[in-house]
C-alpha cells in the first residue's frame, strides 16, 4: 500500500511548523501501509490536546472524545469488534495525567489495541504548562520556579503491571519508529508505544537537539521477554533507551470473555436478539 492512501483532503492542519507530531503522522502512515491495513478496518480513538487531533489528519474511522477518556473507549471498541485495528492516540497529559487511572487499570485488562502516546513532556494545546512527564527544573508560565515534582515514568509503571507490550520510540527517527509501531500494531493485546516528541513552541528544554543527545537504542541482545531487565532499562533516566522493552504474550481481554469462548464471531457481527431487555435496562435508570 502507498502511505498516501491515508491522506485526508480538505482538512486544515492546526499543528505548528516544525512540530514532532508531523513525524509521528508520517511514521503511522508508513507503518499502516507496510502492514496493508486499510482505512475501513481502522479505528482511532483520541482525547483532547494537540496530539489528539491526530485522527483528523489520517484517513480512518475515529472517535475524538473527552480529555483523558480515550482508553476505555478504545478498549470497548476492540472488545465488541476484535477484528478491527484499534489505535488509541493522544498526548501524555491526556493519557498519564487526566487519564492516569484508565492507563493503570486498562493494563490489567489487556485489551487488544495499540496505545500511541505523543510524549512532548508539556501541555501543548493549553500553551506550555508542565505535564506528568516534564523534567524536574523545567520552567513554564505556571511552574515559574521550575517543576519540583518527579516525572511520571510510563514504562516502569506499565512493566510493573505486566503490560503485554511496552516500547519507547522517538519521533525524530522515522525508520526505527516505523518498525516499533508495526510490531505494536501486530500485537494481540495491549501495546504501549510512548513516542518522544519535540514541541518547538512550548518545550524549549527537550528540543530535537536535546533528544539527539539523550536517546539511544536498546542493544540487539536485549531480551524483551526478560521482565526484570525490561524494568531495569526503563528506569534509566540519564539517557533514554528506545526500542521494545518488554513483551508478554498472554490472552487479550476479549479472549478471556465467556461470550467469545467457542464462538469467535465479533459481537458487532452477531444479531441483536433482545432489544426489549436493553430498553428495560435504560428505562430502569430514568
Ligand atoms: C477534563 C479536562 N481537563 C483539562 C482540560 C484542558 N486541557 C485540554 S488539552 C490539555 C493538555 C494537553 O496536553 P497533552 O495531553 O500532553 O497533549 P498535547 O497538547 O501536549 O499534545 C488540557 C489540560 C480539558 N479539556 N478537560
Ligand atoms: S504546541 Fe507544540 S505539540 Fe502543539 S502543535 Fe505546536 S509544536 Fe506541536
Ligand atoms: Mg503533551
Amino acid at each position: 500500500m502507498d502511505p498516501r492512501e491515508f491522506d485526508v483532503d480538505g482538512v486544515d492542519n492546526q499543528w505548528c511548523p516544525g512540530c514532532g507530531n508531523f513525524s509521528i503522522l508520517r511514521i503511522m502512515k508508513q507503518a499502516l501501509a507496510e502492514l496493508g491495513i486499510s482505512p475501513e478496518r481502522l479505528v482511532f480513538v483520541s482525547g483532547i490536546g494537540q496530539a489528539a487531533k491526530f485522527p483528523h489528519y489520517l484517513k480512518c474511522n475515529y472517535f475524538n472524545g473527552l480529555h483523558g477518556r480515550s482508553v476505555p473507549v478504545a478498549a470497548a471498541i476492540s472488545a465488541v469488534n476484535p477484528e478491527l485495528t484499534v489505535v488509541c492516540e493522544s498526548g501524555e497529559g491526556c493519557n498519564y495525567g487526566e487519564g492516569g487511572n484508565h492507563f493503570i487499570h486498562n493494563i490489567r485488562r489487556n485489551p487488544k489495541f495499540t496505545h500511541i502516546v505523543h510524549d512532548n513532556m508539556v501541555y501543548g494545546l493549553t500553551k506550555g504548562q508542565a505535564s506528568p512527564t516534564s523534567l524536574k527544573g523545567m520552567v513554564t508560565p505556571v511552574q515559574v520556579d521550575g517543576v519540583i515534582l518527579e516525572p511520571f515514568n510510563p514504562l516502569t509503571v506499565a512493566i510493573a503491571l505486566d503490560a503485554s507490550f511496552v516500547a519507547r520510540a522517538y519521533a525524530g527517527d522515522q525508520q526505527q519508529s516505523v518498525e516499533i509501531v508495526k510490531k505494536a500494531l501486530q500485537h494481540t493485546g495491549y501495546a504501549l508505544v510512548d513516542i518522544l516528541q519535540p514541541c518547538p513552541s512550548f518545550n524549549k528544554l527537550n528540543t530535537f537537539q536535546w533528544f539527539k543527545e539523550h536517546v539511544y537504542y536498546l542493544e540487539a541482545s536485549h531480551d524483551p521477554h526478560d521482565r526484570q531487565q525490561g524494568f531495569k532499562r526503563a528506569c534509566e533516566t540519564e539517557k533514554l533507551p528506545l526500542g521494545i522493552f518488554y513483551v508478554n504474550q498472554k490472552p487479550a481481554f476479549h479472549e478471556n470473555l465467556r461470550i467469545y469462548k467457542g464462538n469467535k464471531v465479533s459481537l458487532s457481527d452477531r444479531p441483536f436478539h433482545d432489544l426489549n431487555k436493553l430498553v428495560k435496562l435504560i428505562e430502569s435508570r430514568e
